[in-house]
This record gives structure tokens, sequence and C-alpha cells, in this order.
């Protein structure tokens, strides 16, 4: 009976971990100053594992405030941040040190159906 049971549970994890998308992973990396990516593709509904790095002399930080998102990145530092994102369009991000945005450190995540 438990053996039963315990057939079911796996057979349900099985059909659970076959259901959820596989993330996209997409490294962004930070230089003085500037992003080396200025758009991000990614499709609606799929998960996405972003890492950053800094890869600059200087702290850089990634806000995208439509997710939320707001991180701090020392030079050398590597951050992991997951988002899936449900409807198509067009996010911004930038790097929210003052005056990075003005000097370019701006980009578009690019959302398709
Ligand atoms: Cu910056």
């Amino acid at each position: 009976m438990k053996l039963r049971l315990l057939a079911i549970l796996v057979l349900l994890a099985a059909a659970l971990a076959a259901c959820m998308p596989e993330p996209v992973r997409v490294t962004l990396t930070a230089h003085d100053i500037l992003w080396d990516m200025e758009e991000i593709h990614v499709r609606a509904g799929q998960p996405v594992e972003l890492t950053l790095q800094n890869h600059g002399a200087l702290d850089h930080a990634l806000r995208v405030s439509a997710l939320g998102i707001d991180v701090l990145l020392s030079p050398g530092d590597v951050e992991i941040v997951t988002f899936t994102i449900e409807q198509p369009g067009t996010i911004e991000y930038i790097c929210s040190i003052p005056g990075h945005d003005e000097a370019g450190m701006v980009g578009y995540i690019i959302v398709s159906d």
C-alpha cells in the first residue's frame, strides 16, 4: 500500500516537472559605464534566470522598476535573479547608480508572445 502511494507520488512529481518550463538563462554584465546588452529577448510566460555580473571598477545596480528588481553589484559581484513576465511588451532596465542611466546604462527586455 505504501509502495503504491510512493509510486503515485513519483509519477505526480515527474508530471509536475514536465509542466514547468526550463528557465532560459541570460547573463547581463556591467562595465564602466555600460551594460553589455541593450536588449534581452524573452517569451511571455517563460521563466528567466538572469545572472548579473559587474566587470567594472565602479558599483553598478540593476533596476527593473516594472518587476520590482533592484540589485546592487559591487565590482566583481555576481548575482542571480529569476522572474517570469506574463505579458508581451517592452520593459526598461537601468543602472540606478546616479548618472549611470544618463551615461547610457539603459536597456530593454523585449517580451514576445
Ligand atoms: Cu552603473
